[in-house]
């Protein structure tokens, strides 16, 4: 069996897991976890990349790694990985997954025990062997047994649709209390990461003992992993953590620009800032000599802005959704940071669904809610028949529906349309669900998978194909099938999907349900640098459901979009010339 991208990427991050338990020295730890990460939301094959020899235009590899992927590739192993693994029990990778324990106890287990798996760590725990070795206590093993139940009820990384109203509706809780100055959602939820593994959120209040009470003993905490004077942490009934920190006003900028992250994003800002002879952690700047040890009596500088921490490394603010490292740091030094689209540029919705098929509102509920939400123009996209589950429409229900879509878009008024289009299925043999001379008679089509997602490769990509070329399709929906958490994206080559998309002028979705965010980020980005429309679409089937905007929003700013890219975002006249100029 072929390795597969993801298969590469774990790979990787087991190497940087054992490098730390080797203990190495971090860069090299982290030149193989950064590569991990990159190769996991690589938009390409790696097979593909390695035969046209450009693996090392791929950032973050060097000569070194890309001869590691061929290695890989070519033979389906890795002498280097073999090796590692007979000299660390790669068991150790899963044992440093429980809370508290890094690679130093990892090894200390390993070293006095010969503990190398979850399941002995938790069998030495439970006959009390952990608790005399250097560093530990009876505290400190019970901690292991509790971490060890924690991972077991853990199903892996949360949606970010799920985490963000969690962490919002806390931080709302905590601001409101008395002698807070501000309040921030830290760590990857900031950055619009599709998937959170916890929600890092900070305060700054010079009375930081009140906040914490109150934290730890929220309804929704089942349970206290940390209560300290500045810093706690806390398991949710979803099993969701939160970390908050208080801090002073003071050194805000400073916390949060740090907490934010990406740690990749962190150690570009700290090697800027040692070139200035300054030390950046995530209280202050302080100077250092020569040798770049501290300099204990020089005053150090605090920021209360991110702006102040950026400035200090001579660069503009960069925002939390670039931070992960990917070209961001050179563009904000050349000046070219893109102005990304917000949610104020959002004029329209091209994707929702009405009672016609499987929506819950009717086309007028649903034009009178879009509208209430400052949106100026609609279009009304319903199933097609091959979708029988939610009631697609046949060729003469959709005929029919123009009529009532004509109707409501008359007693709504010049300042707000709505357009009748439809969400056509591509079949399972690869044909489209509508004839040609149906589909002229709508204003907008979408073309979307729904059925057989898992066929091979060339079969599935070759489906989207045949959507792309029709000139009557003007937007993919929702392109690569996902289902976060739970389903893989369908096996597209999307280098395929792109160039064909490119030649016929299709849009591509980013699907804002935040249960989907397809296209992500990292695709996004590829389909503006290539010139491809974008749609940034709620598919909603309620009203509240276009309250999602702001997800696909998010999704869009980590792939470096801007409102010119996306059809939505431009005025009516615009949009209609751009559809009509396709026919
Ligand atoms: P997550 O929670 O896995 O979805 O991702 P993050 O980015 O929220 O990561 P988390 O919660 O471990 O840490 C929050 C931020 O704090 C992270 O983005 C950067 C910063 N940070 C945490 N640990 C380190 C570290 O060891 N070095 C550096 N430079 N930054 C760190
Ligand atoms: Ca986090
Ligand atoms: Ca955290
Ligand atoms: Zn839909």
């Amino acid at each position: 069996m072929s390795l597969t991208n993801r298969d590469i990427a774990q790979i990787f991050e087991n190497i940087a897991d054992m490098l730390q338990i080797k203990g190495e020295v971090i860069h090299r730890v982290l030149a193989y976890r950064r590569a991990g990460e990159v190769i996991r939301e690589l938009p390409r094959d790696l097979r593909a990349l390695a035969e046209e020899g450009a693996l090392t235009t791929i950032d973050g590899i060097g000569d070194t790694l890309a001869a590691k992927i061929v290695e890989l590739l070519e033979t389906g192993k890795l002498a280097f990985y073999e090796r590692l693994a007979a000299e660390i029990p790669p068991g150790l990778v899963e044992v440093m997954r429980i809370d508290g324990v890094g690679p130093k106890k990892a090894k200390l287990f390993w070293e006095r025990l010969g503990i190398t798996t979850i399941a002995e760590l938790e069998a030495a725990a439970r006959a009390s062997k952990l608790r005399d070795l250097p560093g530990m206590g009876a505290k400190s093993e019970q901690k292991i047994i509790e971490g060890i139940e924690a991972l077991a009820r853990r199903t892996g990384r949360v949606p970010l649709g799920t985490a963000l109203p969690t962490a919002q509706a806390i931080l709302e809780r905590l601001t409101a209390m008395p002698g807070v100055v501000e309040g921030a959602i830290a760590g990857s939820i900031r950055r619009g990461r599709p998937t959170i593994g916890d929600v890092d959120l900070l305060i700054a209040s010079e009375d930081a003992a009140p906040i914490m009470q109150t934290f730890v003993t929220l309804e929704q905490v089942a349970r206290v992993l940390g209560h300290g004077p500045t810093k706690s942490s806390v398991e949710l009934h979803n099993g969701l953590q939160v970390d908050l920190r208080v801090l002073s006003e003071a050194r805000w900028g400073t916390a949060l620009s740090y907490f934010t992250g990406s740690q990749a994003h962190n150690i570009r800002l700290r090697e800027l800032a040692l070139k200035r002879g300054l030390s950046l952690n995530e209280h202050a700047f302080s100077p250092v000599d020569a040798a770049g040890t501290i300099i204990e009596d020089a005053p150090k500088i605090l920021c209360a802005t991110e702006e102040e921490v950026y400035a200090t490394v001579g660069l503009p603010w960069i925002p939390p959704e670039l931070r992960e490292d990917s070209g961001e740091i050179e563009a904000a030094q050349a000046g070219a940071l893109p102005a990304l689209i917000t949610l104020a540029d959002i004029q329209a919705d091209l994707h929702m669904h009405t009672t016609w098929s499987d929506g819950t509102l009717s086309i007028r509920d649903m034009a009178e809610a879009a509208r209430a939400r400052g949106r100026r123009y609609i279009v009304i996209t319903d199933h097609s028949h091959y979708s029988t589950i939610a009631n697609g429409l046949s060729v003469e229900r959709l005929l029919q529906q123009q009529e009532e879509i004509r109707r409501v878009d008359a007693d709504m008024g010049p300042d707000f349309r709505v357009f009748h289009g439809v969400e056509m299925d591509i079949r399972s043999d690869g044909t489209l669900d509508y004839p040609d001379e149906v589909l002229a008679q709508l204003d907008f089509v979408i073309a979307s998978l729904h059925f057989s997602l898992r066929q091979e490769r060339s079969v599935i990509t070759q489906r989207v194909l045949n959507a792309i070329c029709n000139p009557h399709v003007d937007l993919i929906g929702h392109p690569r099938g996902q289902y976060i958490p739970d389903r893989e994206p369908a096996d597209l080559d999307m280098d395929a999907i792109f160039a064909a998309a490119r030649e016929h002028g299709t849009a591509l979705e980013i699907n804002a349900n935040p249960r989907r965010l397809d296209l992500e980020a990292q695709y996004a980005r590829r389909a503006v640098h290539l010139g491809i429309p974008l749609a940034i679409n709620t598919d909603a089937h309620s009203a509240e459901q276009m309250d999602l905007m702001h997800f696909g929003v998010l999704t869009a700013r980590r792939g470096w979009v801007t409102a010119a890219s996306v059809l939505n975002a431009w005025p009516v006249d615009r949009f209609l010339n751009w559809v009509r100029s396709r026919r």
